[in-house]
């Protein structure tokens, strides 16, 4: 069995969740925040069986999307608050980034 951690921006993972769910899928959401740009994104946790993992990451590639945002990058030893952010610049997020692990054991009790 595989554990996948797959990271996804917010405005994908409900289409992702859906092609997952209706291929019964099981799968967790958890909302995190990426270190880099501080905004809030979207972690799911999949649990599947190996022969499935091809499928799984092509519903991953079908639904994620990659974009360009724009965003101040902080520098926290910046001498002064007024030089710790940036001028926007372009930071180009996506489609996912995505985790496989093996699973040792799994149990529903
Ligand atoms: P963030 O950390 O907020 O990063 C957003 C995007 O900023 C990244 O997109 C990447 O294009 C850029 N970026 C990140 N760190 C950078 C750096 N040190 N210098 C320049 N640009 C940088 P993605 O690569 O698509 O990552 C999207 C999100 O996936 C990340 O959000 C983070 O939450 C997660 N992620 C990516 N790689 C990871 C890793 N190795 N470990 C843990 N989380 C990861």
């Amino acid at each position: 069995m595989k554990l996948l951690i797959a990271i996804v921006q917010d405005a994908d993972a409900n289409f992702l969740m859906d092609s997952l769910t209706d291929k019964r899928y099981r799968v967790t959401k958890l909302a995190t925040t990426g270190g880099f740009l501080r905004e809030g994104n979207t972690t799911l946790l999949i649990g599947i069986e190996e022969e499935n993992l091809d499928e799984v990451k092509q519903i991953i590639e079908d639904n994620c999307k990659k974009r360009t945002t724009q965003s101040s990058v902080i520098n926290p030893t910046a001498d002064s608050p007024l030089l710790a952010t940036s001028a926007p610049v372009d930071v180009n997020v996506g489609g996912a980034t995505v985790f496989i692990l093996d699973v040792d054991q799994y149990i529903r009790i």
